[in-house]
């Protein structure tokens, strides 16, 4: 077949960009960036830009499976099978324990018309509130700050806001790493107008940092009384816009009472800062003629989320900074569609047309319009209750989508034992191979990137038209058909010899339903279509019938969807977060994103080249607290929480204040036993509900580990992964990552007390083809010693290392290299164990700086030390030159060889 292009959108995050599709109608062959979408103009970031490398066919739920009892495997099955089983379920378990017994857990990384499915399943048909999404764990701090500061949940601004504004504050975001071509465009603003102030306030200091004028570094969850701190400055300078406050807004009486007491010596004490950069921070804000805030999970994921997200919204209140060019609180969305979910109303609190589940009228209109009598009443659950629901036996039937809850939830040993004890578990996935996979009793496979149809709403209420490229693969189907084929089959059971509530045979016609509950809203977006978005492009709601364009700014009269049409200035206290680091968890663990991984891998860790960045996870510490521990980089420790604990290795990391550590978010018990989250702490702000992922109080411990093993196995990636990690469980300590580019590879490190039965380390040759074949092999028994490589055509390919792994590097190495010398084979038929040589430097440690271009930090620093700028650097290694996510990093190589940044905390 030919060559075509399918203009589609990016799967990733809330930036929404624009992607340019290639593929023959049967495989996706190669992607770019459209140059004509609005949200990054054919800009790519660097996980965009290699998409049509993820998403290998072996790892992806190809065809039903189900398990008829607990405790059996669960087999093929074919979709008539499937849904009319989980219809038997799920229809008793309503009739014997009502509607509320069932439970949906589904994603912002569904499309709108998903949603609206599932939405409509749960509240018309089986009419329960329980339906939650991911979306708790990420954008419902947000939520609630929009509608209790301003009244409706809309994110004001614009992306070009990001151009315009003078000055511009970024809070709890790494948007260098987190929405990598929002940061291109404002790192181009600031180039071009470098009086542009950026301020960045975060506890680390991320590649984000390296466009701040000022960073201010503030202890973690002290960020209310950063705020309140500034709004006492702000005050008592006279850098607000009274004729604004007077025409437009309401409550500062009150707030003014507050914030009195938050002086600067008070703050900057509480947030580890100085004064100086607390009024450096307030003049900016309240001296520049547009300020534009931009926020993520540094504050949304918090005990006290909501008090956050208003205590920014007040900033803007005072200053009269909203609803002009260049100005106004913009929160990022995290997922693609996160806006869709919130739109639809699929938070268990809320309806279609951001409406409220709790509100009589509300339910009233939405009951009406679907033709059922009522809506449920009962509140429903939100996502850290449901799991705690689903633990104590209460929820009986639970249908998850488009998530993976075993890897992303807090406390995971609970969550774990919740889903194990769930009677029925059903998964809509993409990918068979997530942590969530294994407690599914029916899993279903899902279309996904490329694969399917529908609308997205990026994080500047931007609908863009998703569109299919190929058909998916095996018998998996998209989401809404699988919602709409199951909504059809329970119906006959539910409501027999009723029309039906899911007439649905395309997308359009869901989206086409779902928009009228929209009209006269603040989100009015019942002028769009999908057709129209074809004909005119992606489109900004409100986009009212009849409208021409859509709507870049709100509040731009000054009018807000308040019962008064005034803004509400909002006075919540600071209040410390409950779980602080204390004499026996004395560090605080903060959790966030690396530039090149989504979530749970379950797409990026197909790649081997997405690993070339950061390898496997490593506990970032500051150098004081690793000599404190008397700890070396790369050391293995026990880090411990009241709830669970972890074997990791820990990095010397000075972007890391003492008394902290970083791990990044996204290493499930696949790749690093445990998995992450079985750290992190439940507990969630009282408004919204999000829980608490930013912050746990921890402890490292020392651990003995002497036994250690170390494997590598080219090709078959996922199939050796399936087969290896299984019998890695016996080992105390397993981490699992992908390495090589050309010739992708399974890297395995394990460690334990003592060595392992040596039937397990055979079954483990087996499996790495180091049994039988061009195989050399040298053990010492008597010292649990043993090393075996694999030589083909010349060409290790496959290493094991037992008992010791001194050599590891040095193999790794040869490995990349191709070769297999006479050295090898004499170090390999010797008792000695060191490799000969100086060659044991990490190769992973010389991370891949920039992904497009497969240029390495090695050769950077090279650069940098022949006396390169950053701009020599682009010309003679081409780095920085594609998609541009490793500039950040590279101007901090430049600095630090250079000299330090001028204004950091
Ligand atoms: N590469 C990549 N990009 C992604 C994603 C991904 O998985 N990978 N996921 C997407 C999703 S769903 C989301 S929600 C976004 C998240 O995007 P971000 O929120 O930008 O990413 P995080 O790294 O989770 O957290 C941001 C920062 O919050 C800081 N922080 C921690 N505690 C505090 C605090 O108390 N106060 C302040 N001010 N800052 C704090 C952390 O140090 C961290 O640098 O990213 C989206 N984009
Ligand atoms: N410690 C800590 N934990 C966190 C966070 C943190 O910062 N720190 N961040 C939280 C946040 S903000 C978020 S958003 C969550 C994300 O947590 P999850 O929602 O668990 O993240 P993903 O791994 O993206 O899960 C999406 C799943 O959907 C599957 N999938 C992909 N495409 C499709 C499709 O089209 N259809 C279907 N049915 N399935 C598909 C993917 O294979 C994947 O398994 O993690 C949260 N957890
Ligand atoms: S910034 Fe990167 S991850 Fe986000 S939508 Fe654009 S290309 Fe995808
Ligand atoms: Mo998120």
């Amino acid at each position: 077949m030919n060559r075509q292009t399918t203009a589609s959108t990016c799967c990733y995050c809330g930036v929404g960009c624009g992607v340019l599709i290639e593929h023959d109608g049967e495989q996706i062959l190669g992607v770019s960036g459209d140059p004509t979408h609005p949200a990054n103009f054919g800009k790519l970031c660097s996980k965009g830009a290699s998409l049509h490398l993820t998403g290998d066919l072996t790892a992806r739920a190809l065809y039903p499976e189900l398990r008829l009892g607990k405790g059996l495997a669960r087999s093929r099955t074919d979709w008539d099978t499937a849904l009319d089983h989980a219809v038997n379920v799920f229809a008793d378990t309503i009739a014997e324990h009502g509607p509320d017994s069932v439970a949906f857990y589904i994603s912002g990384q569904l499309l709108t018309e998903d949603y609206y499915a599932f939405n409509k399943l749960a509240r018309a048909l089986v009419g329960t509130n329980n339906i939650d999404s991911n979306s708790r764990l990420c954008m419902s701090s947000a939520v609630v700050g929009y509608k209790r500061s301003l009244g409706a949940d809309a994110p004001p601004c614009s992306y070009e806001d990001l151009e315009l504004s003078d000055c511009v504050m970024i809070v709890g975001s790494n948007m260098a790493y987190a929405h990598p071509v929002l940061f291109r465009r404002l790192e181009e603003a600031k180039s071009r107008r470098p009086q542009m102030k950026v301020i960045v306030i975060d506890p680390r200091r991320t590649d984000t940092c390296e466009l701040a004028d000022l960073h201010l570094a503030i202890l973690p969850g002290t960020d209310v009384a950063l705020f309140h701190g500034i709004l006492h400055l702000l005050l008592w300078e006279d850098w607000i816009d009274r004729d604004f406050i007077k025409a437009h807004t309401e409550g500062l009486a009150e707030l003014k009472n507050l914030v009195r007491d938050y002086t600067p010596q008070m703050v900057a004490q509480l947030c580890g800062i100085s004064t100086e950069q607390l009024q450096q921070c307030a003049e900016w804000i309240g001296t520049s003629p547009s300020f534009l805030s931009l926020w993520c999970m540094g504050l949304n994921q918090s005990t006290a989320g909501s008090a956050k997200n208003s205590a920014l919204i007040n900033l803007h209140l005072a200053t009269g900074q909203i609803g002009k060019p260049g100005a106004g609180p913009f929160s990022l969305t995290g997922q693609p569609n996160a806006m869709g979910g919130r739109e639809t109303g699929s938070l268990s609190n809320l309806l279609p047309g951001h409406r409220e589940a709790a509100n009589p009228e509300h339910r009233a209109e939405v009951a009406s319009y679907w033709g059922v009598e009522q809506l449920p009443e009962n509140p429903g659950l939100t996502a850290i209750e449901l799991f705690e629901q689903v633990g104590n036996g209460k929820i009986k039937a639970l249908w998850i989508a488009c998530t993976n809850p075993a890897q992303s939830l807090p406390d995971q040993n609970a969550v774990r034992e919740a889903l194990q004890a769930c009677p029925f578990v059903v998964l809509q996935e993409a990918f068979r191979t997530t942590e969530t996979a294994p407690f599914a009793d029916l899993l279903l496979p899902a279309a996904s990137w490329g694969e399917k149809e529908g609308t997205v709403t990026n994080s500047e209420r931007r609908i863009s038209h998703v569109r299919r490229a190929i058909a998916a693969p095996g018998e998996a189907r998209a989401d809404w058909a699988i919602t709409v084929d199951f909504a059809q089959r329970l119906e006959q059971r539910l409501r027999p010899g009723q029309s039906s509530l899911f007439a649905f045979n395309e997308p359009a016609q869901v989206f086409d339903e779902y928009k009228e509950l929209t009209r006269d809203r603040d989100l009015d977006l019942s002028g769009i279509s999908h057709a129209l978005l074809d004909r005119i492009g992606p489109q900004q709601w409100p986009f009212p019938g009849g409208a021409l364009e859509g709507t870049p700014r709100l509040y731009v009269d000054g009018v807000f969807p308040t019962a008064s049409g005034r803004a509400r200035f909002v006075a919540d206290p600071y209040r410390a977060a409950k779980e602080q680091r204390d004499a026996r968890f004395p560090l605080t663990l903060i959790t966030g994103r690396l530039r090149d991984q989504w979530h749970g891998m379950s797409r990026t860790g197909t790649a081997a080249q997405l690993f070339g960045h950061v390898n496997e996870a490593v506990l970032s510490l500051h150098p004081d607290e690793l000599r404190r521990h008397r700890l070396q980089d790369g050391d293995l420790v026990s880090l411990k929480s009241r709830r669970g604990d972890l074997i990791v290795a820990v990095g010397s990391d000075d972007s890391v204040r003492p008394g902290q550590a970083f791990l990044p978010m996204h290493w499930g018990d696949r790749f690093l036993k445990g998995g992450i989250n079985t750290i992190t702490q439940p507990a969630f702000d009282p408004l919204s509900k999000q829980p608490e992922l930013k912050h746990s109080g921890v402890r490292i411990e020392p651990v003995q580990l002497p036994w250690q093993l170390f494997a590598l196995i080219e090709g078959n990636v996922q199939a050796h992964f399936e087969a290896l990690r299984p019998l890695c469980e016996a080992f105390t300590y397993v981490s699992l990552s992908l390495t090589g580019r050309e010739r992708p590879a399974l890297l395995i490190r394990a460690a334990s007390a003592v060595a392992p039965d040596p039937q397990l380390l055979r079954d483990i040759d087996q499996q790495l083809g180091l049994n039988e074949g061009p195989v050399l092999a040298y053990d010492d028994p008597r010292r649990s010693i043993g090393k075996r490589v694999r030589i083909e055509s010349g060409r290790i390919t496959a290493i094991r290392l037992a008992g010791e792994t001194l050599a590891r590097h040095w193999l790794q190495s040869l490995w990349l290299e191709g070769t297999a010398d006479e050295q090898l084979r004499r170090w390999l038929l010797a008792p000695l164990s060191t490799p000969p040589g100086s060659a044991t430097s990490d190769p992973s440690a010389n991370k891949t700086l920039c992904n497009c271009k497969n240029v390495s930090q090695n050769a950077v620093c090279a650069g940098i030390r022949r006396g390169l700028d950053l701009n020599g650097l682009k010309q003679e290694l081409g780095c920085g030159t594609q998609c541009g996510s490793c500039v950040p990093e590279i101007k901090r190589l430049l600095a630090a060889t250079a000299q330090p940044i001028a204004v950091t905390s």
